[in-house]
């Protein structure tokens, strides 16, 4: 659910990323037995990733007082959700920081990896077994979520086991405490060129902060026991608080959705999320997702900002960009350049390929999950 990201080790997104701690969390009662599955990739949400967009607005870097900065957070939180201030200061008092989310979030970017290291990490035989293991265990609730959005099973699968081993860690950080203090001790480098980006990040944790008492209050959660990663994303598909509310889905009906516990609203929510938030380029029903392409010897290689999938294969075919396989008529992509220990891989990328990146905005998540959803559905694999 962000933009930019990158992940731990990878580069999904930004800045911190998602080291969890080794899975040891015991299954929560209604979702799934706990497997042998590997430790979480790590990936960090989307909306914790990081953003460089040239178009951001710049920041109001002048120095405010950490108690007024909080107070202004009580009063103008309060005023926006219609919440009691004295509620929001009580449970601020009891908030905690965390200087494992500050470590952890400033610790510096790994080396760039290609993706021969990369897609080892998530395309494991454990995760593709567990993954179809929890396919079968769940097949008749997520095929109605696929009838109804178009979004297949295995992708959803495909996600939650890149994001928590589905279901087997979801975090143990309080997340209002990890929201707490990114939303008022975001890490500073003391780098001036970072020094605009970090205030930016700081406030996007101080929005998702006021958006956990909104959540807490709309799905009466328990902010004392409600943890998620260390940057406050939560449940199995890792939801930030925003993101949550934005996109999350009642998938059984119950009133609440719950998308801790409740397999129904998980399903749901991550198929909606995948639905909507790429607006124009949401999730096709039935579209590809992507196909492998050959680079003309004499074309230069084409690397646009982002991966909205906007070149028509006829403006892909002038570059030297030819799919491998058939493509639909119609369909437009974006170039996708994977390095390997042998050299450039080229792919193409359809709208739903971007539609994953939407979940975390980085080439390699969206072409791992891709490929991790089809070992899970028993399809061949590209080489590596
Ligand atoms: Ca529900």
């Amino acid at each position: 659910m962000i933009r930019r990201a990158l992940a731990c080790l990878f580069t999904l997104g930004l800045v911190a990323c998602a080291t969890q701690p080794r899975p040891s969390t015991p299954p929560k009662q209604t979702a799934p037995q706990p497997r042998p599955v590997p430790a979480p990739t790590g990936s960090v949400p989307a909306e914790t990733s990081v953003e460089r967009r040239a178009d951001a607005a710049p920041v109001d870097l002048t120095p405010v007082p950490f108690e007024v900065a909080r107070a202004n957070f009580i009063r103008d939180t309060a005023a926006r959700f219609g919440l009691d201030p004295a509620f929001i200061e009580a449970t601020l008092a009891r908030a905690n920081w965390r200087e494992d989310t500050i470590k952890l979030m400033s610790k510096p970017a790994e080396r760039t990896i290609g993706w021969n290291e990369y897609r080892p990490r998530f395309i494991t035989a454990s995760r593709i077994s567990a993954g179809q293991a929890f396919l079968a265990e769940h097949r008749a609730q997520l095929s109605r979520v696929e009838q109804r959005t178009g979004v297949p099973a295995e992708i959803i699968v495909a996600i939650l086991g890149v994001e928590t081993s589905y279901g087997g860690y979801t975090g143990k950080t309080p997340v209002i405490d990890a929201l707490y203090t990114l939303a008022f001790r975001y890490p500073r480098s003391g780098n001036p060129d970072r020094a605009q980006y970090e205030a930016r990040r700081e406030l996007f944790f101080r929005d998702e902060l006021a958006q956990l008492f909104a959540l807490a209050k709309e799905q009466r959660l328990d902010l004392s026991t409600l943890t998620g990663s260390y940057a406050g994303a939560m449940g199995l598909g890792q939801f930030m608080p925003s993101s949550y509310r934005d996109f999350g889905v009642d998938g059984d009906g119950d009133g609440r959705i719950d998308l801790l516990t409740d397999l129904d609203d998980v399903f749901a929510s991550v198929a909606n999320y995948f639905v909507k938030k790429g607006g124009a380029y949401g999730w096709e029903r039935g579209g590809p997702v992507a196909v492998q392409a050959r680079l003309a010897p004499d074309a230069v290689e084409f690397n646009p900002d982002d991966w909205t999938p906007t070149w028509t294969l006829g403006e892909l075919a002038t570059r030297g960009y030819t799919p491998l396989t058939p493509v639909p008529a119609g369909e437009t992509a974006t170039p996708v350049t994977l390095s390997t220990s042998s050299g450039p891989q080229y792919w193409l990328g359809f709208r739903n390929y971007y539609a994953i990146t939407r979940y975390n905005n980085s080439k390699m998540y969206a072409m791992a999950v891709w490929q991790l959803s089809e070992a899970i559905a028993g399809r061949p694999l590209p080489p590596a």
